[in-house]
């Protein structure tokens, strides 16, 4: 294979930040150490290990809560500007609500944060990645609209411990995710499976909550803490596989992404009018008395739109698409495949590791970027996560070319105006993958799972990210020397 397939060398913008990106339930391990309580992932991969490849669980991960101070000096190796992390909400609120806060895991955030801060490097905090309270689905969950509440007294406390030290916040990690494949699948916790129904119940109640933090964190704490607060979506590329099927595209990207960002970034606000329509119809063929997505009122709509200061935007791959209307027995009735009614798929040519999660279409990510400018006006981006898995080793040169081509379409799309504020790669280093257990490896550092210190190792690409980030320009025909990392 040839990696090296451009010859100039590209600068990006001043100001421009680099950050790599990890989640507390991914890394921290200490699943039940100093007062944290049980957790959704906690919960179900206790339960029923068998939904992972591996049968493993995130109680030890890659043992941050001991290893924080490794993990800071991993990202001054890189050179970062800025490093993303989730909270664990059981971790400083086992009791799910604010009575009672968690000393313990509240010194954990403030120890990675001031050592972080030492050197200059800047936390990106997210509030939620996926690891609801326990307590809290057994009441409903996502479900229950009186999370809204929950979730704003949770960010209220997050807000007031670290509000003086973080200054950008992120509410959520990509509702999608967790409100498709955790309520409306059997795949992630909590499992579910309520198809059709528990996917749109939550993403209500989520954008509500999102909201609510927004205007929490606006009107009591912007004045004083002067900082910003987004929300993360996953957003893919969808492209037409021939001229006939634009629309069908144009439908995914809009149940993909537009699902989460039409009511939060757009002059209208509320759902994409495809989405409304399509979930509409297909409740009422099916003799649902009203549309299985819940309506936002006006008041809801307004309070919705406009409530963040940037879009995090968190993208791996792309896919080809047409519309099949018929995709019975492939999919449930109801459920949300069905009512967008489409096929994606990928080309065999576009470059694959051996794991085949993720597939290289840096055309993709520019065409992405060109579509949020232009249908949410230009919003600054963060781009919130980005990377490649491999199934592990250190001589990872598909996953350096997977940065390039990455890094090159951000810089295109720079050119062409779009206001990309930050890149962060997915991730600092292996860590419990969700479904693929430790099998799926994202690490710019390797991590050893056979040893209790969970040693890190620098792989190549991490030699090239702190290149990068050094010279702040792209440079296709580097080749880093592995032999030793260095803080400089
Ligand atoms: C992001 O999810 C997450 O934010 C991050 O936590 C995660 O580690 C990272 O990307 C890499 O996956 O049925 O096993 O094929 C991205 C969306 C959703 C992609 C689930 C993979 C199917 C998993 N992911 N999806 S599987």
């Amino acid at each position: 294979k040839v990696y090296n397939t451009k010859n100039v060398t590209r600068s990006f913008p001043e100001g421009f930040k680099f950050g790599v990106a990890t989640a507390s339930y991914q890394v921290e391990g200490a699943w039940n150490e100093d007062g944290k309580s049980e957790n959704i992932w906690d919960h179900e991969t206790h339960k029923d290990p068998s939904p992972i490849l591996d049968q493993s669980t995130g109680d030890i991960a890659d043992d941050s809560y001991h290893q924080y101070k490794r993990d800071v000096e991993m990202m001054r190796e890189l050179g970062l500007d800025y490093y993303r992390f989730s909270i664990s909400w059981t971790r400083i609120m086992p009791t799910s609500f604010s009575d009672k806060i968690n000393e313990a895991g509240v010194a954990y955030y403030n120890n990675l944060i001031n050592e972080m801060l030492k050197y200059n490097i800047e936390p990106m905090v997210t509030l939620y990645h996926w690891d609801l309270p326990q307590k809290l689905q057994e009441l409903g969950g996502w479900t229950n609209p009186q999370i809204i509440d929950w979730f704003a007294d949770y960010a209220r406390v997050v807000f007031t411990l670290f509000g003086d030290k973080v200054k950008i916040w992120i509410t959520f990690n990509e509702p999608l995710i967790f409100c498709y494949f955790g309520y409306g699948s059997d795949k992630m916790a909590p499992r579910l499976n309520f198809t059709g129904i528990a996917e749109y119940m939550c993403s209500k109640n989520l954008l509500i909550a999102h909201a609510q933090a927004y205007h929490i964190y606006n009107e009591e704490f912007r004045p004083t803490r002067g900082g910003i607060i987004g929300i993360t979506l996953s957003a893919q590329w969808y492209e037409p596989d021939s001229d006939e099927r634009t629309v069908a595209a144009e439908d995914a990207n809009q149940f993909d992404w537009g699902i989460y960002a039409n009511p939060i970034f757009s002059e209208s606000g509320d759902y994409p009018a495809v989405v409304k329509e399509r979930i509409a119809a297909r409740s009422a063929e099916q003799g649902y008395p009203r549309s299985r997505l819940i309506q936002f009122t006006p008041q809801e709509i307004d309070y919705v739109r406009g409530t963040a200061d940037f879009f995090g935007l968190n993208h791996y791959s792309s896919y080809l698409v047409y519309r099949n209307e018929s995709v019975n027995g492939k999919y449930p009735i109801p459920s949300y495949e069905d009512d967008a009614g489409l096929i994606r798929y990928q080309k065999d040519e576009w470059i694959i590791g051996e794991s085949n999660m993720v597939r290289y279409a840096p055309w993709g990510f520019l065409k992405l970027l060109k579509q949020i400018k232009k249908y949410y006006n230009n919003p600054p981006i963060y781009i919130t996560e980005n990377g490649y898995s491999s199934h592990g080793g250190l001589q990872d040169d598909d996953r350096i070319l997977y940065y390039r081509g990455y890094l090159d379409a951000v810089l295109d799309a720079l050119e062409e105006g779009s206001d990309i504020r930050g890149y962060t790669a997915w991730s600092l280093m292996d860590n419990f993958e969700w479904l693929r257990g430790y099998t799926e490896r994202f690490g710019l550092y390797e991590v050893d799972y056979n040893c209790s210190e969970r040693t890190r190792t620098p792989r190549k690409s991490a030699f090239v990210y702190k290149e990068i980030i050094r010279t702040r320009t792209l440079d296709w025909n580097y080749e880093p020397d592995t032999n030793v990392m260095t803080i400089d």
